[in-house]
């Protein structure tokens, strides 16, 4: 089924748009940046699309701690790619998520005042070199499989952007993997810091998929836009699917004693997640909150001067542009 979005330049009544916006949903279309969209499909996307971007951002602190100290030259090179790779997926995001009329300046801001969230993960520690090979793994592999249903969302700039971003992330989940078996197939004090880094990465990795579905007060509205594609809990579900014969293959122990294939219902019964953790950190009480703002404000600061640079350098551009045109 096709259906075309109108073609002039005025915005579409809202009538007409909103039954064009409800037929492409119903069809499983995309919509587009210039298309009518409900205000609350568009906060949704914002909120949802900015907080990837930061966490992408922020995201980059606890692997970025590592570059000085990777323990080869081919390493270091390899981290220091994986690192600016997710600055460029928050670059992607931060455009995507300006088409929907907030600016880029508007969500650092968010950020660094402290009033935007990004991903809970990113507020642990990277303390052995071991993290780098867990956060590969368990969060790129978390998020992997998060974010391949993203690339079908609704929304024709995020869809896009997650198709480039999955692609890296792929690469990504297997350096951390490689890093681990690495680990592992070495000494004893290796096999330890692989296992220990398992240990403390594991449970919040399974949180990065959000509340339980019970407790979760977007996904409902979230699936209906066909945004989100699966729940918290399902998406859960398929990683821990993924994961077990993966850590039989790095020979380590996921850290879940109560973990085991349940051949009634065909998935894995779990243990309970420590949820008061997850709220704890929401609330900006995790191990490292304040460390990373306070880096990320930091950073910011520190690039002022590049900001400005960036825009009489623009400016200036403009004017003999126009000079030119006018010639
Ligand atoms: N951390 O109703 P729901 C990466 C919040 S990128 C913090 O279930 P929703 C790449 C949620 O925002 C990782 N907050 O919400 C990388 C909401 O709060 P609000 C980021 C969380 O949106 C790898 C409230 O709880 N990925 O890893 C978290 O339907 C390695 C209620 O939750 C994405 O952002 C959490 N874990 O579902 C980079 C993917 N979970 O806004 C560097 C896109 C929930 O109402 C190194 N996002 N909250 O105040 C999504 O898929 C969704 O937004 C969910 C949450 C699934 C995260």
């Amino acid at each position: 089924m096709t259906i075309t979005a109108p073609t002039t330049d005025a915005a579409p009544a809202q009538d007409d748009g909103e039954a064009m916006f409800d037929a492409l949903i119903e069809a499983d279309g995309r919509i587009e940046p210039r298309d009518w969209m409900p205000d609350a499909y568009r906060r949704t996307l914002i909120r949802q699309i900015s907080q990837h971007a930061h966490s992408e951002i922020i995201g980059m602190q606890p692997e970025g701690a590592w570059i000085t100290r990777a323990p080869s030259l081919k390493r270091k090179s390899i981290l220091l790619a994986k690192v600016q790779d997710e600055a460029g997926h928050g670059l992607y995001l931060y455009s995507a998520a300006q088409t929907l009329g907030i600016t880029r300046d508007e969500m650092t801001q968010q950020l660094i005042d402290g009033k935007a969230r990004y991903s809970s993960i990113f507020n642990y520690p990277t303390p052995t070199w071991a993290d780098m090979g867990a956060i590969g793994w368990l969060v790129d592999g978390a998020a992997i499989c998060n974010q391949v249903p993203l690339c079908r969302a609704s929304y024709g700039p995020y869809g896009r952007a997650m198709v480039r971003i999955c692609k890296e992330e792929s690469f990504h989940q297997r350096q951390g993997f490689e890093i681990l078996l690495t680990l592992m197939r070495g000494t004893d004090e290796q096999r330890q810091m692989a296992q220990d880094a398992v240990d403390r990465w594991y449970w919040p990795s399974l949180m990065m998929f959000g509340p339980p579905d019970d407790d979760s007060p977007n996904s409902a509205q979230s699936m209906a836009w066909n945004i989100k594609r699966f729940s918290n809990d399902v998406l859960r579900q398929r990683f821990v699917s993924m994961l077990v014969p993966q850590a039989a293959v790095l020979g380590v122990t996921l850290p879940d004693p109560e973990l085991r294939f349940n051949d009634e219902t065909g998935q894995y019964d779990m243990g309970e997640i420590d949820w008061t953790e997850f709220h704890e950190v929401l609330a900006g009480r995790g191990p490292l909150n304040r460390q990373r703002l306070q880096n990320r404000r930091a950073a910011h600061d520190e690039g002022a001067w590049v900001r400005e640079a960036a825009a009489v350098y623009a400016a200036k551009k403009s004017v003999a542009r126009t000079e030119t045109a006018a010639a």
